[in-house]
């Protein structure tokens, strides 16, 4: 039964000057998916060109030859496209809004016309530094308005980006440098955030130990703090830039060229290095941010990701500028100085797109209305949500008090490997329900298949995994280094489809619910974690013997880490000792892997073949123990119940 009387319908004034309605979204959808070629060819239109493209679209998910081009013959230059092309019109209209950590360090408007000039410039000292096409260059940086220089000076000279999230620790730094064979990092002396301050150098430094001495290190120095200093390695990127010349020509690219690389966790080994291309994720990311936020030229918009994640480059960067839109760039956290920094920022800065993760919906909600009601937030137009379903309650409170029942709220599904926005309401045509990310955006078709046949089903009432059947332009092409690899995590299960990964539920209104996981991939405050990443970090602790991690239910992050942990023979169980593993896979992966709880398993549920069962670690740290299911292939099915004697609900 359709549930009609649980949907927030759009004003008829949102609508009216929204670009689409109801009947709009659904005409230029069905053209989409009918004629993709014809659809697409118009919106790459959008961009400009250098060489115009006569392919529109190559691509195949049959398994064992999976290939994804789209433009394929065309030309462009990314940086061009979110630049130069807009000075005529833009050179004096604010690009990025600088935000400091401390609100008292007043922020920074820059135009595009400086936007221009110091990308160029950052461009030349890449290029002095033996930066060339195809490179790659790691950027770990704070949120500062070197980062997005920096990503588009790549850009500009066809180097490759590989951005590191600043909250990542050496160790986890220097795989990434290594894998993805960097000649370059970038990085800020520290990191300023939410008061205190990451010594990034110094993390850097610590990386750099762990690879190729040929890697060189750009140092911004942004908050002036001494650092160390190796001669012949580091340079002064600040220093160079005064010197360098602002005119650096866009490089001419092939839309297939590869424009960055963003690690993310899966299910097994290490984290996957994310390709994707020029042409196609720009075009993707431009039409998102447009529709999906009705974005409308003079708005200002801030997404408050950080640009270490996907969410960072494509609506921070990539998809406003290629729109010519006001980005705001913040350094801060939503907690600091007080619970009412995100509201301030609005008010000052007049935001009309707001676009952040549930988690932080939850945190602020916890400190009640009043740090919102503080503020005038009577700019804002749209309210968006990414990272992880969002409950009801903080839908609620998003939309009765932040969006004051007048700002409808875009709840956007997509994944690092999408490039954009796969799932989400365009705000002036469909009507929302609370946690569901709605219908699918132009060209995007996903199915429902049954999780063990594979069948499609094609009921609308339908519950499975969640899979695409064809392609869109903002799609991952390749693992990077490792074809096999994407091939097996994306096309082998179910063959034909896309496999996101995630549990899937269509209700009678055709409206889809995102039900989470079914990987051993958690989502914890929005941030991807593969369990097996954190396991191997806890194994490597010389007083660990075992590890399993799950996640469980946290009311604020969304879902908390849960490591079950056996230890060596000679180990004595401690405080201490749990403290001492703590840290360590904070040192190993960064703060945001920390486990929230540790439990002491003597035993772990095995199969009599040596499996753990994970399901039954799932069960027990959801406080579900009612519906075990069939433990009776356990080798020992007494470690059960000691395991749910000892677990954070029996503590
Ligand atoms: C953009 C981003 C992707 C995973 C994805 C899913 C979860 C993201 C969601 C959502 C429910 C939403 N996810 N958005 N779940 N509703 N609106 O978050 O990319 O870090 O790669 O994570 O996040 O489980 O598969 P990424």
């Amino acid at each position: 039964m359709s549930d009609e009387t649980l949907m927030t319908k759009p004003s008829p004034a949102f609508t009216a000057s929204a670009h689409i309605d109801r009947a709009g979204y659904d005409e230029m959808y069905a053209r989409s998916v009918s004629d993709p070629v014809g659809f697409w060819g118009e919106m790459g239109k959008t961009l400009d060109w250098i060489t115009p493209y006569t392919q529109v679209k190559n691509t195949t998910f049959d398994f064992g030859r999976v290939d994804i081009q789209w433009y394929s013959d065309g030309v462009l230059n990314v940086s061009a496209n979110c630049i130069d092309r807009h000075l005529p019109k833009r050179s004096l209209q604010t690009a990025i809004i600088f935000e400091p950590d401390d609100p008292e360090t007043p922020a920074q408007h820059i135009t595009y016309k400086e936007l221009s000039d110091k990308v160029n410039r950052f461009a030349n000292v890449l290029l002095s530094q033996g930066v060339m096409r195809g490179d790659r260059v790691v950027i770990y940086l704070p949120m500062i308005p070197e980062a997005a220089y920096a990503m588009l000076a790549c850009a500009r000279i066809g180097a490759i980006h590989s951005i590191v999230f600043a909250g990542f620790s050496p160790d986890a730094l220097a795989n990434r440098i290594n894998d993805s064979g960097a000649k370059v990092v970038i990085t800020a002396d520290h990191a300023p955030r939410g008061g205190r301050s990451t010594p990034l150098k110094s993390n850097t430094d610590a990386a750099l130990l762990h690879c190729s001495d040929k890697v060189r290190c750009l140092v911004v120095k942004h908050t002036g703090e001494q650092t160390s200093w190796v001669q012949g390695r580091d340079v002064d990127v600040k220093y160079l830039m005064e010197h360098a010349s602002p005119e650096c020509p866009p490089r001419p690219m092939n839309a297939e060229d590869p424009l960055f690389v963003l690690y993310t966790s899966g299910s097994t080994g290490k984290p996957k290095g994310v390709v994707h291309t020029s042409g196609g994720y720009l075009t993707y990311a431009a039409l998102t941010h447009k529709y999906v936020f009705d974005y409308h030229d003079g708005d200002v918009f801030w997404c408050t990701a950080d640009v270490g994640w996907v969410t960072g480059h494509s609506y921070i960067i990539y998809g406003p500028l290629a729109n010519g839109a006001t980005t705001v760039m913040f350094e801060g956290v939503p907690t600091y100085p007080d619970a009412g920094r995100f509201w301030q920022v609005c008010e000052k800065h007049k935001v009309n797109q707001f676009y952040t993760a549930p988690t932080a919906l939850r945190a602020l909600m916890a400190h009640g209305n009043a740090p919102v009601e503080k503020y005038d937030l009577s700019s804002i137009k749209v309210l968006g949500t990414v990272g992880e379903p969002i409950n009801p309650e903080a839908w609620n409170w998003y939309n009765d008090v932040v969006g004051k029942g007048k700002a409808p709220i875009v709840d956007t599904w997509w994944q690092t490997e999408t490039g954009g926005h796969l799932l989400a309401p365009l705000p002036g045509a469909v009507a929302t329900k609370p946690g569901s990310a709605t219908l699918p955006f132009f060209g995007v078709q996903p199915v429902i298949l049954d999780a063990t046949s594979g069948e499609e089903i094609t009921t609308t009432e339908a519950e499975g995994v969640l899979c695409l059947k064809d392609s869109w332009p903002g799609q991952m092409r390749t693992v990077w280094g490792d074809h096999e690899r994407f091939q097996e995590t994306y096309f082998q299960q179910y063959k034909g489809y896309y496999f996101s990964g995630d549990g899937c539920r269509r209700d009678a209104d055709g409206y889809y619910w995102i039900t989470g996981r079914v990987d051993d991939v958690i989502n914890v405050s929005g941030h991807r974690m593969g369990t097996a990443e954190v396991e191997s970090a806890l194994v490597a602790h010389a007083a660990v013997a075992e590890a399993a991690v799950v996640g469980y239910p946290h009311e604020i992050k969304g879902q908390g880490i849960y490591a079950y942990v056996t230890l060596m023979n000679d180990q004595e169980p401690s405080d201490a000792l749990k403290k001492e593993l703590e840290v360590w896979v904070r040192t190993e992966i960064g703060p945001i892997a920390k486990p929230d709880f540790i439990q002491w398993a003597p035993g772990l549920p095995k199969t009599r073949s040596g499996k753990i069962m994970r399901r039954i670690l799932r069960k027990i740290a959801e406080n579900d123990t009612g519906s075990m299911g069939d433990i009776s292939t356990l080798a020992d099915p007494s470690v059960v119940e000691d395991l749910i004697g000892n677990s954070i609900y029996a503590v």
